[in-house]
C-alpha cells in the first residue's frame, strides 16, 4: 500500500491547492531542504533526487560554492537594470563568450525568454541578413518539442494540453517530425523564406527522445546548404547532462565546431538555461557569433533582470564548478552505468519495455498504456522507498539526478528503482 501524507505536509499541500493557481499537479511531498544529491521534506524524510528540478540542479542542491556567489553579491548590489552598467556584466559576458566559444551572449531569465529570444534575433537575421521579404520567414520546428510556454513558444508545439484555449498563436513555423534529415531537407529546399530550424539536441518533455546517430550534423550540414540558422535550445541537454558539456557537442566538452574531437556540430545560435545557475537563479541566455547578434540593436529587445549581477555571479560560480568537478565525464559514466543495470533488469523482466537516455538524461519506457496510471504508482512508491521522480506522458519516468552523484549512490539509487519496479510486477 502506499503511503499517505502526514497531516503536517498536508497543511502546505493544502494551503498551494486552495491559494495558488492550479498550474501543476505535484507528487505530494513537500520539500524543505535539500543539499547535494538529496533532499528532504517537512517531516525530515530524506530522498534522492531523480528530477533534479528538470535538470537546472546539474551541480547538487545548493552547491556551497555557488550560494556563496549569491550571499556575497547580494550584499553588494543585485540590480542596476541595462539602464546603466555594472562592473560584473562584461566580466559575465567574456566568461560565457570564452567558456561556449562564440563571439557575444544575450542574457536573460528564462528559459522561455531565451527561446523567444532566439526566434526574434532569427528573425531580424533573415530580414536584414539573408534578403527575407517583410514578415515572410519561417522557422522549422520539431514534432513533440519543447520551448516553454510563452505565446508564441505554444504556437509551435503539438502539445493540446500546453496549447488548448490560448490562442490565436504566433505564424511562421513550419513543423517536421524529429530526428528525420530527410523531411528537413526537403521542407528547406521548397521553401526560401526559412530563417532557422530551431531543435533540442535530446527531446526532453517528449520523454528523453534520443535523435538516430548523426541527425544533427546531417541538419547542420542542410542548414549550411541553405542558408538557414541552426538554433539548438540545450536548455535541458546542456551544461554536463547529457555526459558532456552540451548535448550538440562531440565527446570532448567543448563547443567549437571544427575541434577536431567532435563529431557533431556547433548551432548558430545556442540557447541555455535551467542550470548554468545550477537551479539558485533564474538565468538563461543565447549565445551566437557577431554576424548574426549584431542585428539586436538598444530598443529591440531586453529585460530588466536580464544579466543582473546577481546571476551573472552566480552563473560563473556554477560554471565553475562542472569544469571543477568533472560533471560532464561523471555523467556520462555514471549515466553508462544506469543503462546498463536498468537494461539487466528489464531482460528479465517485464514491467518495463525499454531505458534510454544519454549521460544522465535518462527514461523507462513503463510497459502499459499511456492512458494507464501505472508510473504515476510507481512514482508514488518511489517516493515511499525515498527516490524523487516524476512521469512524463503516462507511462514514462525520467531520471535525471544531480551529476555530483557517486557510483555508490547511483547503485543505491538503482536497488531502490529495482526494487520498486519488482513490487509492480
Ligand atoms: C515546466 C518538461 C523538463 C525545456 C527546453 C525551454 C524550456 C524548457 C528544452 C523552458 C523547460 C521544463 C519546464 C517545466 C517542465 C520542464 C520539462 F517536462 F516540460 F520537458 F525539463 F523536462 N526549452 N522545461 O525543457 O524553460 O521557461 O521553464 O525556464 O513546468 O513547464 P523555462
Amino acid at each position: 500500500m502506499q503511503q499517505s501524507q502526514s497531516a503536517n505536509a498536508q497543511t502546505y499541500i493544502d494551503l498551494e491547492d486552495r491559494y495558488g493557481a492550479h498550474n501543476y499537479h505535484p507528487l505530494p511531498v513537500v520539500l524543505e531542504k535539500g543539499e547535494g544529491v538529496y533532499v528532504w521534506d517537512v517531516d525530515g524524510k530524506k530522498y534522492f533526487d531523480f528530477l533534479s528540478a528538470y535538470s537546472a540542479v546539474n551541480q547538487g542542491h545548493c552547491h556551497p560554492k555557488i550560494i556563496q556567489a549569491l550571499k556575497d553579491q547580494s550584499d553588494q548590489l543585485t540590480l542596476t537594470s541595462r539602464a546603466f552598467y555594472n562592473n560584473v556584466l562584461g566580466e559575465y559576458e567574456r566568461y560565457m563568450a570564452n567558456y561556449f566559444k562564440f563571439d557575444m551572449v544575450l542574457p536573460m531569465n528564462t528559459g522561455a525568454e531565451a527561446v523567444e529570444t532566439a526566434v526574434k534575433i532569427a528573425r531580424r537575421w533573415a530580414y536584414e541578413k539573408k534578403g527575407i521579404a517583410e514578415n515572410q520567414a519561417q522557422i522549422v520546428v520539431c514534432k513533440d518539442n519543447f520551448h516553454g510556454r510563452t505565446t508564441t513558444v505554444i504556437s509551435f508545439s503539438n502539445d493540446e494540453g500546453a496549447k488548448k484555449n490560448f490562442g490565436p498563436f504566433t505564424d511562421g513555423f513550419i513543423q517536421v517530425p524529429y530526428s528525420d534529415a530527410e523531411t528537413l531537407e526537403k521542407v528547406i529546399k521548397a521553401n526560401p523564406n526559412i530563417a532557422a530550424f530551431l531543435v533540442e539536441p535530446i527531446q526532453g518533455e517528449a520523454g528523453v527522445n534520443v535523435p538516430q546517430e548523426g541527425f544533427l550534423a546531417q541538419a547542420r550540414a542542410i542548414c549550411d546548404a541553405h542558408n538557414v540558422l541552426m538554433i539548438c535550445d540545450e536548455i535541458q541537454t546542456g551544461i554536463a547532462r547529457t555526459g558532456k558539456l552540451l548535448a550538440s557537442c562531440g565527446n570532448c566538452s567543448c563547443s567549437n565546431r571544427d575541434c577536431a574531437e567532435t563529431p557533431e556540430v556547433k548551432p548558430d545560435m545556442l540557447i541555455l538555461g535551467k542550470a548554468i545557475s545550477g537551479g539558485v537563479y533564474p538565468v538563461s541566455a543565447v549565445l551566437a557569433n557577431k554576424h548574426i547578434m549584431e542585428v539586436i540593436t538598444p530598443g529591440s529587445h531586453g529585460s530588466t533582470f536580464g544579466g543582473n549581477p546577481v546571476a551573472a555571479k552566480v552563473a560563473m560560480a556554477a560554471l565553475d564548478v562542472v569544469k571543477d568537478e568533472g560533471l560532464a565525464e561523471n555523467a556520462d559514466k555514471l549515466g553508462t552505468l544506469f543503462r546498463s543495470l536498468i537494461q539487466a533488469y528489464i531482460d528479465k523482466s517485464n514491467i518495463v519495455s525499454l531505458v534510454r537516455g544519454k549521460g544522465l538524461l535518462n527514461a523507462i519506457v513503463i510497459n502499459d498504456s499511456p492512458e494507464s496510471d501505472t508510473a504515476w504508482n510507481i512514482c508514488m512508491r518511489l517516493r515511499d522507498n525515498g527516490l524523487l521522480a516524476k512521469p512524463t506522458h503516462g507511462n514514462i519516468i525520467r531520471f535525471a539526478p544531480p551529476l555530483i552523484m557517486n557510483e555508490t549512490q547511483l547503485r543505491e539509487c538503482v536497488d531502490i528503482i529495482i526494487k520498486t519496479l519488482k513490487e509492480f510486477e
